[in-house]
């Protein structure tokens, strides 16, 4: 039994993978995107409910127009490589963040994933993407606030407010993982996070594999098996 319900991940370490191995930036990334296919069908495979990948922040846009650029053609590399197997393992895409910003070949890609498979009833695979945590709150924010005047509501709860942001319907955030050494949450799920674990493991995420992601999880049911039930939790 695997009480994980929530895996979210900091794709970090792309830049510094292709560095060490004199590559292009760009082929760090390009390595990156069979990564996720990887821990995607792991996860699947693992019973895991949903997996929020970081795939590009409201910060990624000060990168250089060409690696920008790189970026917004991955989507498509991804589905073109994977959409069959993606169907063979039941799993259903998801976006989080403002599509409305990206280029509408990018948008098209994505919604006709999401489109394709809507009805898929395994693993949910969930993109962050143009996503930013404080940009979510704000919005969350406002569109309470449209409600309010519209008379739609007249109080704020934490349960109230949870359906105002991108991830309403996913369950709470059980363990969040950022690979390459750095420490930070850098504006990734904020509101979500209240309560989950954390590890930072210094492999570069094209290094990442679905063995790490079971020493990762091994960690996670170990502190729970030693401090469940005797430390502050809300998802149970
Ligand atoms: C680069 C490492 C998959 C992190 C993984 C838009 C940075 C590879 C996607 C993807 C990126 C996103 C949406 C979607 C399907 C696939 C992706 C971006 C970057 C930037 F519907 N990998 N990936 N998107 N990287």
């Amino acid at each position: 039994m695997n009480e994980l319900q929530h895996l979210a991940i900091i794709m970090d370490g792309n830049g510094r993978w292709a560095k060490k191995n004199n590559l292009p930036r760009t082929a760090g990334h390009y390595k990156g995107v069979e990564v996720v296919r990887n821990i995607t069908i792991h996860a699947n495979q693992l019973g895991i409910k949903c997996l929020t990948v970081y795939a590009f922040s409201t910060e990624n846009w000060k990168r250089s127009e060409d690696e920008v650029s790189y970026l917004m053609g991955l989507p498509k590399v991804f589905f073109n490589s994977y959409i069959k197997e993606l169907m063979e393992n039941n799993v259903k895409v998801m976006m989080i963040g403002d599509k409305t910003k990206l280029p509408s070949e990018t948008q098209r890609i994505m919604n006709d994933a999401i489109e394709t498979t809507k009805n898929n009833t395994g693993l949910i695979l969930n993109f962050a993407v143009n996503y930013g945590g404080r940009d979510e709150i704000i919005r969350a924010a406002k569109a309470y606030a449209e409600d309010y005047k519209a008379g739609k509501t007249d109080e704020l709860t934490e349960d109230l407010f949870k359906d105002y942001l991108y991830t309403k319907d996913l369950p709470e955030v059980d363990l969040l993982i950022r690979t390459s050494y750095e420490q930070r949450i850098s504006n990734f799920l904020l509101y979500q996070i209240a309560y989950s674990e954390f590890i930072f493991t210094e492999t570069l995420w094209p290094d990442f594999s679905p063995e790490e992601l079971d020493r990762c999880i091994e960690e996670y049911n170990h502190r729970k098996r030693n401090f469940g039930g005797r430390n502050e939790t809300k998802s149970n």
